[in-house]
Order: structure tokens, then sequence, then C-alpha cells
């Protein structure tokens, strides 16, 4: 990548943030350059457990400590969810003429292989601008959404009140991964049933497991310091 390029990401240009990110979603190497790297978060949960709408929360929340922060949305190839780069977009929009927020979707649809070094690249690039915090949303059913969640630490894992019908994301070992349990939707029934069935991969794992409302920030505030905690050791 051209090093002028570089240079103006690394000075808080969001613009040429927003361009050398396409760079690399279309194949382009970035090449070497100092890995002056923050803590990913990853979020990853199946389709529709709220990941976007907890983010949006916790975006407020960050920001209202100062801090600033740039999320990655990758978002699925199946069709069933593939409405999700729109939805990522209106639900964030409210921080758009934020300069401490910074939020970018990445389409996996049609991506000929690489996405996790594609991703990887991305959160580099959105680490060298210096955001105080980095995110990455991934869904949680496929391969290659474990393979991203590898370039996070630690990994947030969060399920709705029907956890029990979502097989998918076991079998794709995202549980085994977890460094934190959240089961969102706090507002319907069956929340506190999936809480006490996630104890025991929990407890394995060493992790909390804790209960949110996105669509209230009920629990989002414990979720945040649970972060910080996890980011700070
Ligand atoms: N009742 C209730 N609904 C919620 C809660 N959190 C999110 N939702 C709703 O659940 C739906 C999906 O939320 P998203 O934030 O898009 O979920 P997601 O996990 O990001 O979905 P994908 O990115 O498509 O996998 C939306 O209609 C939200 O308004 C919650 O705590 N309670
Ligand atoms: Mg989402």
């Amino acid at each position: 990548m051209e090093p002028a390029l570089v240079e103006a990401v690394r000075s808080g240009d969001r613009k040429a943030l927003a361009r050398a990110i396409t760079l690399v979603e279309g194949g382009e190497p970035l090449g070497e350059f100092g890995d002056d790297r923050s803590a990913v978060v990853g979020i990853t949960g199946p389709p529709g457990a709220g990941k976007s709408t907890l983010i949006a929360v916790l975006i407020e929340k960050i920001r209202e400590k100062g801090e600033t922060v740039a999320v990655l949305a990758v978002d699925p190839s199946s069709p069933l969810t593939g409405g999700a780069i729109l939805g990522d977009r209106i639900r964030m929009q409210s921080h758009i003429d934020d300069h401490g927020v910074f939020v970018r979707s990445m389409a996996t649809r049609g991506h000929l292989g690489g996405l996790a070094g594609a991703s990887s690249d991305a959160i580099r690039l959105m680490s060298v601008a210096g955001f105080d915090r980095l995110i990455v949303e991934t869904v949680g059913v496929g391969q290659s959404e474990v393979e991203i969640m590898d370039l996070a630490d630690p990994v947030v894992l969060v399920v709705g009140p029907s956890w029990g019908d979502e097989i998918q994301a076991e079998k794709a070992g995202i549980v085994e991964i977890a460094d934190l349990f959240v089961v969102n939707k706090g507002d319907r029934s069956g929340a506190f049933d999936v809480k006490r069935a996630l104890t025991e991969a929990a407890h394995a794992n060493g992790a909390d497991i804790l209960v949110t409302t996105a669509t209230t920030g009920d629990g989002v505030d414990e979720l945040l310091a649970s972060i910080e905690q996890l980011t700070s050791s």
C-alpha cells in the first residue's frame, strides 16, 4: 500500500482509513508497518442475537468516557442475514458525525477467500489510526468467523433466549473460544434458562455470563466493565 495513504491513516484521516480498508478488502497487501495494536474485542454469536444493538450502546458508553472506538462488522455471506450491512449502518448512524467513532462493514459475499486476512489488515489499519478501542462483529455461523475471532482478544459470545436451538454456532467452535458469555434479550422469557444452560461451558472457559437487554441498555455497563477487565489483563 502507498506509504502516503498509510501516513494519512496514521494521522487520523478518516477518509483515508475508509479508502485503505476498501483496498485491503479488494486484496491489496498492506505490507509492513509498526504494529502498535490496540486490544481487539470480538463480538460474535448467532444471527439476530442483538450484537449490533449491543455494540451501538457500547459505543455510547465508550464515548461518554472520552475514549475513541472503531468497529468492523464482518457480514455473513448467508442470504438469510445478508441485509445486515444496511441494518448495521442504520443502527449505528447516530454516531456518524462523531470523529471519535468509526464504523465499517465488510461484506463476505463474493469474497474470494482470505477473509480473515482482509479483516486482519482492516483491524491493523483501524489500530494504526489511533482508536482506543477496536471491536469486530461477526456472525458465529462458520469456520471463517472462528478464524476472524482468532484475531480478537477477548471474544464475547452473544446469544439470545432461544440459544437451545442454535446448535450451528456451537458446532463452529465459538463456545470453546469465548472469554465472556452474554445472554441478550433479557427482557424475553427464556434468557435466564439459557444462562443456566451455559453455566458449564462458561465455567470450563473460566468465563463470566452476563444478561443484557440491548434495547434498554440494561446490563451494558457491566458488559463494558467486564470487557475493560479482560483487555487490561
Ligand atoms: N426484545 C429485545 N430485542 C432486541 C434486543 N437486542 C436486540 N434486539 C432486536 O433484535 C433484532 C436483531 O438485533 P441486531 O442487533 O441486528 O442483532 P445482530 O446479532 O447484530 O444480528 P446480525 O448482525 O444480523 O447477526 C433487532 O430487531 C433488535 O432490535 C433486546 O435486548 N431485547
Ligand atoms: Mg449485526
